[in-house]
């Protein structure tokens, strides 16, 4: 290694504009490109939710045609897991991670710029199979065969980008854990890690473990359409039924990847807000482990209805229970945090809180769903869409939004204004679940999920919650709003924003400065 001195601030030589941004190797420069594409996303896959929830506003078929409807409904849950939550969550890890561990950069600076740009370029594949002949995906995101193969000149593109997606998400994670194990501050030993960084290690491992799973079910679909294999397929010996063992052997992971770094964020909010150290840190480690393990092990619940033999149902039932076990101690150590704190409700705080009260109405609805003789009933019902979308919106995106004010301060250098984003929260709380609890509703009468037209009993709930969508997707505009203020200017933020605040985060000023941690902070 040669020693080379390095202008910090001048950046001399460095590309301008554009091209900057193409060949940054900056955890804060990729992070912020992460947390943009993200939003980008978010927006993307609300406007398709907004065509979902239109025709839906009354029974009969009004707006869009059938074939098309199922096009959104698939896309809309491919564009919100991969290109809006995942992302987010990257973005976070790319600015946060560093700050928080005292580490000048990620480990691995040039594949952590790939591992983003792989991912426009995957998008760009995926949304392009919308204009293709045929159209896009319509078979639902878990893309079932014999439905999927009938998928017309998309097919493979789809298949492609799938490919492409989760390579990103797996540099993403082995420079995740690379940072994490090799660069940590003297002194920062694992159980002193913020637990921000602890979810998003194992997160990080679950992703390097499923990725490839779903990346091996997707290449059997291609190979069962062009190549002459039946993996998939009765007639030549194969069983349409592995593909859903293979598909949710990646997917119930993946739903952990969606919601242990909004714990880890969570767990970083509220005792902030509360002034009170988080209650019980290492039994909050020991319960992240231990879902991340047991997620391995409850895949078939999403697949009680195929046939499964009797001591199938029961064990993926009580392993899946089982569950709940490490997901209460965490909300009891939350609560157990806050009581007799001195509470202040900044918007950070409020989504947090939110995120504990909903999140934990989406565990309920799953313990119900973990019923093997319930789920018969419930099984593609809209009761499983209420179901994920209080773990995956009032959850995983709360507290996305949790972190973006928690954080924005350290990002912008400017506090954002508490008055929109009170309007923001209020207007998104009361209308994320006029959109969704009724959904329950819907799916113990018996409304089907993934379907343009319904029958006439399910006409008034189903009218609620398209009003509660387009009122949820109107809200989020008011953080856009407030998030362009913030970038242009607004009050000055100290290095600490938030008087409860600890962290190494909080010792750098804010903007925090291209280069920090030059020279590792030490840490008692
Ligand atoms: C408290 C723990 C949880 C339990 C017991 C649970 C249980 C279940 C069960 C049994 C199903 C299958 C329902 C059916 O198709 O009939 C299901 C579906 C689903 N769950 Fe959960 N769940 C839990 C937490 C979560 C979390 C944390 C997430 C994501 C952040 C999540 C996301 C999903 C999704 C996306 C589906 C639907 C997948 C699909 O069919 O498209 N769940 N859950
Ligand atoms: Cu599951």
């Amino acid at each position: 290694m040669t020693a080379t001195t390095y202008d910090h601030a001048a950046h001399e030589g460095e590309p301008t504009g554009f091209k900057r941004w193409l060949v940054t190797t900056n955890h804060k420069d990729i992070g912020s490109m992460y947390l943009l594409f993200s939003l980008a996303m978010f927006l993307l896959g609300g406007a398709m939710a907004l065509v979902i929830r239109a025709e839906l506003f009354q029974p009969g078929l009004q707006i869009v045609d059938p074939y098309f409807f199922n096009q959104m409904t698939t896309m809309h849950a491919l564009v919100m897991i991969f290109g809006a939550v995942m992302p987010a969550f990257t973005g976070l890890a790319n600015w946060m991670i560093p700050l928080m561990v005292g580490a000048p950069d990620m480990a691995l600076p040039r594949m952590n710029n790939w591992s983003f740009w792989l991912l426009p370029f995957g998008f760009a594949v995926l949304l392009s199979t919308l204009f293709m002949p045929g159209g896009g995906p319509a078979g639902g995101w878990t893309m079932y065969p014999p439905l999927m193969l009938q998928t017309g000149t998309a097919f493979p593109f789809v298949i492609f980008a799938i490919h492409v997606l989760g390579i990103s998400s797996i540099m993403g994670s082995i420079n995740v854990i690379a940072t994490i194990l090799n660069m940590r501050a003297p002194g920062m030993s694992l159980m002193k890690m913020p637990l921000f960084v602890w979810t998003w290690l194992i997160t990080a491992y679950l992703m390097i473990a499923v990725m490839p799973v779903l990346a091996g079910a997707v290449t059997m679909l291609l190979t069962d359409q062009y190549f002459g294999t039946t993996f998939f397929s009765a007639a030549g010996g194969g069983d349409p039924v592995l593909y859903q063992h293979i598909f949710w052997f990646f997917g119930h992971p993946e739903v952990y990847i969606l919601i242990l770094p909004a714990f880890g964020i969570i767990s970083t909010i509220i005792p902030t807000f509360a002034r009170k150290p988080l209650f019980g840190y290492s039994s909050m480690v020991y319960a992240t482990a231990s879902i991340a393990f047991l997620s391995f092990i409850v895949w078939a619940h999403h697949m009680f209805t195929v046939g499964m033999p009797l001591a199938g149902e029961l064990f993926f039932m009580y392993s899946t229970m089982l569950i709940a076990v490490p997901t209460g101690v965490k909300v009891f150590n939350w609560v157990s945090t806050m009581w007799r704190g001195a509470m202040t409700f900044e918007a950070p705080m409020l989504f947090a809180l939110a995120f504990v009260f909903l999140f934990t109405i989406g565990g309920f609805s799953g313990l119900m769903l973990a019923i093997a003789p319930a789920d018969f009933q419930y099984h593609d019902t809209y009761f499983v869409v209420a179901h994920f979308h209080y773990v995956l919106v009032t959850g995983a995106v709360f507290a996305i939004l949790a972190a973006a004010y928690y954080w924005m301060p350290k990002w912008t250098g400017h506090m954002y204004s508490e008055r929109l984003a009170q309007w923001h929260f209020w207007m998104s709380v009361i209308f994320v679940n006029v959109l969704f609890f009724p959904q329950h509703f819907l799916g113990l009468a018996g409304m089907p999920r993934r379907i343009p037209d319904y029958s006439v009993q399910f006409a008034d709930w189903n009218m609620v919650s398209s009003i509660g969508g387009f009122g949820f997707g109107f809200a989020q505009l008011i953080f856009v709003w407030l998030l362009i203020k913030c970038i242009r200017g607004g009050q000055q933020a100290e290095a600490k924003a938030w008087e409860g605040a600890s962290g190494l985060e909080w010792d750098v000023p804010s903007p925090a400065p291209h280069h920090t941690f030059d020279t590792p902070p030490v840490v008692r």
